[in-house]
């Protein structure tokens, strides 16, 4: 395989057409508190099976993306350990007595810096890989992502992670306004709620591909070897 040719993946409304070396896999907040058991999203009562699912498929893909040395970026949702960049509103959201900032399981919660906040091992970013550090859903919301990505002359994303309907959704829908192709492989997103995950994926590829394509890993790892 040419990286510099156009391959067409098998994916949902239509196939995606897209040249390796300019299309970069962004991987949306793989995060220990989001994943691990003990961690703050099973503290909250949530199935991190759900989401665990989605680990050995961005491994293949991410081995995949490396080995042709294409393009790769990591998200992580969190903040300032002053907490200078959370919204109020943020903090108080859910009534929990546990918030954003408290001591959790794992350190302070969606603090940078702490164990909890950042990226699984298994998925653990290597040097040259941009790992952006974002205080929203979304990864474009306050980060120099749109930069790096013209900077490195991107026009579209492979986009997994987690949660579905929350931060990947978030941020497909900041990408295609930017004007990148945004394919969302299923099986290497994840949510909590299995009716979230079949919905987030059926917005993202509805009225002819609204927001992007839906595709599976396998059918990504098939064009590319
Ligand atoms: N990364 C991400 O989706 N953050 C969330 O808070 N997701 C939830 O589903 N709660």
């Amino acid at each position: 395989m040419n990286t510099h040719e156009t391959l067409s993946v098998e994916a949902e409304p239509y196939a995606f057409e897209f040249t390796p070396t300019t299309c970069a896999l962004l991987i949306i907040d793989m995060q220990r508190d989001f994943l691990e058991p003990g961690g703050f999203g099973e503290m909250l009562g949530n199935d991190v099976s759900q989401l665990r699912r989605t680990i050995e498929p961005n491994k293949k893909l991410l081995a995949a993306w490396r080995e042709k040395g294409l393009q790769v970026m990591h998200t992580r949702e969190g903040h300032r350990p002053d907490l200078g960049c959370l919204p109020p509103a943020k903090k108080i959201r859910g009534r929990s007595k546990t918030t954003i900032g408290d001591p959790g399981p794992m350190g302070r919660i969606l603090v940078r810096g702490e164990a909890g906040h950042d990226i699984i091992p298994e998925l653990y970013p290597v040097f040259g890989e941009a790992v952006i550090d974002k205080p929203g859903k979304g990864a474009f919301f306050a980060t120099d992502l749109h930069a790096i990505l013209q900077n490195r002359g991107i026009k579209q994303l492979i986009v997994t992670g987690v949660t579905t309907e929350v931060c990947v959704n978030t941020t497909v829908r900041e990408a295609n306004d930017r004007g990148y192709d945004c394919l969302v492989p299923e099986d290497c997103v994840g949510s909590y709620f299995p009716e979230f995950q079949e919905m987030g994926l059926k917005m993202i590829k509805a009225q002819g591909g609204i927001f992007g394509w839906v595709s599976h890993s396998e059918k990504i790892l098939a064009v590319l070897n």
